[in-house]
Parts: C-alpha cells; sequence; structure tokens
C-alpha cells in the first residue's frame, strides 16, 4: 500500500486546524500509519526541505517550520500521494481548487498549513527521516473492504 508523509505545519497548529487536516484525511478512506506531535529541529527542516536550498524563500521555509509544533503524519492508501495532494490543493492557496485544504483554510503560499510527499519515492524516504520504523503501525480496518478495492 501507497504511503505518504503528511505535516501539519506550525500555522497549522496555532490555527487549531489539526482535527480538521485529519478528519479529512480519514473520511477519504486514507489509513494512518503513525502521528507524533513535535517541535521540529533545524537540521531535521534543512534535510527535509533540501531541495528547496538557495531558493529566495528558503530562509523563510525554514524559520516557519521550526517555529512552532508540528503533528508528524504517516499515511496509506491506493495512490495515497496523490490523493492527499489532491486534498491538500495547490502550493499557492490562491490557485488551490475549492474544498482543497489550501482553499478553505489559506491565503498565502509561505502559511499553506500542511506538506505532502511529492512522489511515492520521496514518500518513502520522507517516511525514513521522520519516524523510526517502530513507529509506524501495520493494522487493518473493518472498513477497508470498503474502500479498497483489493
Ligand atoms: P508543496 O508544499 O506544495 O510540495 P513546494 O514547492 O515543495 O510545495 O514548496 C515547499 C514549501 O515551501 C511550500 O509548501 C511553501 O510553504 C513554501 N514555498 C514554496 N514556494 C514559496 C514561495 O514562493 N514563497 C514562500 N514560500 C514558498
Ligand atoms: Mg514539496
Amino acid at each position: 500500500m501507497e504511503r505518504t508523509l503528511v505535516l501539519v505545519k506550525p500555522d497549522g497548529v496555532q490555527r487549531a486546524l489539526v482535527g480538521e487536516v485529519i478528519a479529512r484525511l480519514e473520511r477519504r478512506g486514507l489509513r494512518l500509519v503513525a502521528a507524533k506531535f513535535m517541535q521540529v529541529g533545524k537540521e531535521l527542516a534543512e534535510t527535509h526541505y533540501a531541495v528547496h536550498k538557495g531558493k529566495p524563500f528558503y530562509d523563510g521555509l525554514i524559520s516557519y517550520i521550526i517555529s512552532a509544533p508540528v503533528m508528524a503524519m504517516v499515511w496509506e492508501g491506493p495512490n495515497a500521494v496523490a490523493a492527499v495532494r489532491q486534498t491538500m490543493g495547490s502550493t499557492k492557496p490562491t490557485e488551490a481548487a475549492p474544498g482543497t485544504l489550501r482553499h478553505d483554510f489559506a491565503l498565502e503560499v509561505g502559511r499553506n498549513l500542511t506538506h505532502a510527499s511529492d512522489s511515492p519515492e520521496n514518500g518513502e524516504n520522507e517516511i525514513r527521516l521522520w519516524f523510526k520504523k517502530e513507529e509506524l503501525v501495520e493494522w487493518k480496518r473493518e472498513v477497508d473492504k470498503w474502500v479498497f478495492e483489493k
């Protein structure tokens, strides 16, 4: 089953939107694998966002992500990466489709509430970076057969 890393970033935590993000992913049918509420250190932030190093928004992005706690989670399901990014909406909230989290709860790209892995491969790498193997919970739900075709 495909897995993806999801972060409710500091603005989402401060604005009490952690429950909203979880509720939408749960209702979509995705299965929660791991979750931890944590303060992000500079080293983890820089490793996580290494691909953006050198971009004009990089310093602001690092200080944003370490400015307050985040809710880090792993979710799984068929096409979990694409499904979660669709539920989040486009990076720029003013370009996000109505009904997405970023459309419904954000205005600025530098305060866009959530992170989600952008490919299955990056998902695996990000999950390895943020979680220990023993923090990932393998489980089944009674409802799985009504959500997952196989
Ligand atoms: P994503 O979060 O939708 O995958 P990325 O392009 O990977 O978007 O950028 C990572 C994060 O960096 C964004 O979610 C946003 O918080 C921040 N960011 C991206 N572009 C800008 C920008 O132009 N100004 C400020 N922050 C930005
Ligand atoms: Mg990204």
